[in-house]
């Protein structure tokens, strides 16, 4: 008769289980899509939200992108007489544990300037920079209509 040894292999020792946490995210963008310009029209407008997972207010300073000279903040309200007008505002807060959405039909940001048409299928780098957060580089995926209706 030989004695079997059993030997436990204390895997938590091992670290398995354990998540090594590099730079976390303290903002996610979700639900991002960009609108097809239309012909040689250069401006479109783009969507996104913005969940801060941080635990301090933050904010929504500038965006870049080389497919446009410029882009802009617009909400859209409704005005005098019932028309839908858009103007700029100069940033947007996203307070710390909530979001913020750039939604179609109400807030949207404008690309102004168009390098190229922004055609459906591709898709155009957006840099947004935020007060805390620092440079957040989102791939947005070009569309006709809103594919997160
Ligand atoms: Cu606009």
């Amino acid at each position: 008769m030989r004695s079997l040894f059993i030997f436990l292999i204390p895997l938590l020792a091992l670290g398995i289980g354990q998540v090594t946490k590099s730079f976390a995210a303290e903002i996610e963008i979700s639900k991002a899509w960009l609108r097809a310009s239309i012909g040689q029209s250069s401006v479109t407008a783009g969507y996104f939200t913005m969940q801060n997972i941080s635990d301090q207010d933050d904010r929504l300073l500038s965006i870049q992108t080389f497919a446009a000279a410029k882009v802009e903040f617009h909400m859209t309200r409704i005005g005098e007489g019932g028309i839908m007008r858009m103007r700029p505002m100069g940033g947007l807060t996203i307070l710390a544990g909530e979001s913020a959405s750039f939604l179609a039909g109400r807030d949207h940001i404008m690309l102004t300037g168009l390098t190229a048409p922004i055609k459906a299928g591709n898709s155009i780098e957006l840099i947004l920079t935020f007060e805390h957060a620092g440079n957040v580089r989102v791939a947005v995926p070009v569309a006709r209509r809103n594919p997160f209706p």
